[in-house]
């Protein structure tokens, strides 16, 4: 009778192949951010990604420039939640209370 083969789910927070530009060793650092953090590190890159694509890019934002410049590991022009977030796990690995200042300046 009608049963739908519809089980296309995207789960855009798990690692995957597309948007594993990490090595291992950057992936495990990610894996070690707490899961609060986590959560609230991939809620300030999402605040960031206005046009909700999955990356950090200049078409998001001019402010996206020096975050870009500080953010973009593999050099191709947008970060990555996985850069993103293994960039922060290298902050709070420095500081434990690091947190993400300001998202997009005042006024
Ligand atoms: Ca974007
Ligand atoms: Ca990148």
């Amino acid at each position: 009778m009608g049963c739908g083969p519809s089980n296309a789910v995207v789960q855009w927070d798990q690692p995957s192949a597309n948007n594993a530009s990490l090595s291992a060793a950057k992936m495990g650092m990610i894996e070690e951010i707490p899961a609060d953090k986590r959560e609230l590190f991939q809620q300030f890159f999402h605040n960031l990604d206005k046009n909700g694509d999955g990356h950090i890019t200049l078409e998001d934002s001019p402010w996206a420039a020096p975050f870009l410049e500080a953010n973009d590991i593999d050099g191709d022009g947008a970060v990555s939640l996985n850069e993103w977030l293994f960039i922060a796990a290298r902050k709070l690995a420095d500081d434990p209370d690091w947190l993400p200042s300001g998202t997009g300046g005042r006024g």
